[in-house]
């Protein structure tokens, strides 16, 4: 592109802005991610709509031409750290609510899986509602979960999982669990793209979590119950 055409971010009104931010992303081009996240927020635009409508929206559209054949592995690494340079932005601002405690939680993305950007996002969330997050990352086998349960005593238990060969890793993780007689001793909670309602059941999951947001908030409806229980018992 000549200097002429160069695109000023900053120029460019709310709509067109956050096209481009999806275009920029879907370039890898970090800096300009990270530049129009800074824009969005300076024009008053709640973190979490900068994360959901530039952000995530940027990453479906990577998700679909990385499945057409069209964007390969390098291409979305550069895309997923431009996503990731965005987020880091916003999550002491999504952290920063000043709500109270409401649960611990440990969340990591299983064993033989690297994608961590759902899972990161996820984090984020429930540190904005008030939860403590310990995040053990990606690749986690069971040990790992279960040095993080001993260290930190959650209520919540999160897995995370993109791809159609690690999901059932989830069920390796609950088995143990069960074989160790701790399953009942947390709320387990299940997410992915691969994943449904009907999958974290048959894993015997308590609830899986179409994004973030249902994640939240089925983590505050379990909480809720549990200290229901806690104060009827
Ligand atoms: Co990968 N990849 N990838 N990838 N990748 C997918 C998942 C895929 C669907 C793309 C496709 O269509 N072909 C496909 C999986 C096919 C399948 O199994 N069904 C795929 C593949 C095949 C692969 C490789 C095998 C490619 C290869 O090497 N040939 C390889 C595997 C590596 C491995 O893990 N062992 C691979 C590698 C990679 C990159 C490294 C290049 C990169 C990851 C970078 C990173 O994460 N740091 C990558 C990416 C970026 C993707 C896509 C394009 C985007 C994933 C993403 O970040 N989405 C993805 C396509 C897609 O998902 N449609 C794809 C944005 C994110 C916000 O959404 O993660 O779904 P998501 O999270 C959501 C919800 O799912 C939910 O909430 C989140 C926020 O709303 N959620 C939870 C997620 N985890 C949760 C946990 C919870 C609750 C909710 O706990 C309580």
């Amino acid at each position: 592109m000549s200097d002429e055409e160069e695109i000023i971010l900053s120029e460019l009104n709310d709509a067109d802005l956050v096209l481009q931010m999806h275009d920029d992303l879907y370039d890898g081009l970090k800096e300009e991610v990270e530049e129009g996240t800074n824009i969005l927020l300076g024009r008053g635009w709640t973190p979490y709509d900068v994360l959901t409508k530039a952000l995530v929206e940027g990453m479906r559209v990577v998700g679909i031409d990385f499945r057409d054949g069209i964007l390969f592995v390098p291409e979305v690494l550069l895309a997923a750290t431009a996503m990731k340079g965005g987020m880091f932005i916003l999550r002491p601002l999504l952290a920063a609510t000043g709500a109270p405690k409401l649960g611990t939680i440990v969340i990591g993305t299983v064993k033989g899986d690297i994608h961590d950007i759902g899972k990161n996002l996820v984090g984020m969330m429930m540190e904005g509602a008030g939860f403590d997050v310990h995040d053990i990352g990606i690749n986690s086998d069971f040990d790992k979960f279960y040095e993080a349960i001993q260290k930190y005593k959650p209520d919540i238990i999160g897995m995370s999982a993109l791809l159609t060969t690690t999901m059932p890793y989830m069920k390796v993780v609950i088995d143990t669990m069960i074989e160790k007689g701790i399953r009942d001793d947390f709320t387990i909670l299940v997410g992915g793209a691969p994943l449904n309602e009907e999958f974290g059941a048959a894993i015997g999951a308590d609830a899986y979590c179409r994004d973030a947001a249902v994640a939240v908030e089925t983590a505050k409806e379990f909480m809720a119950k549990k200290h229901n229980q806690l104060a009827t018992a």
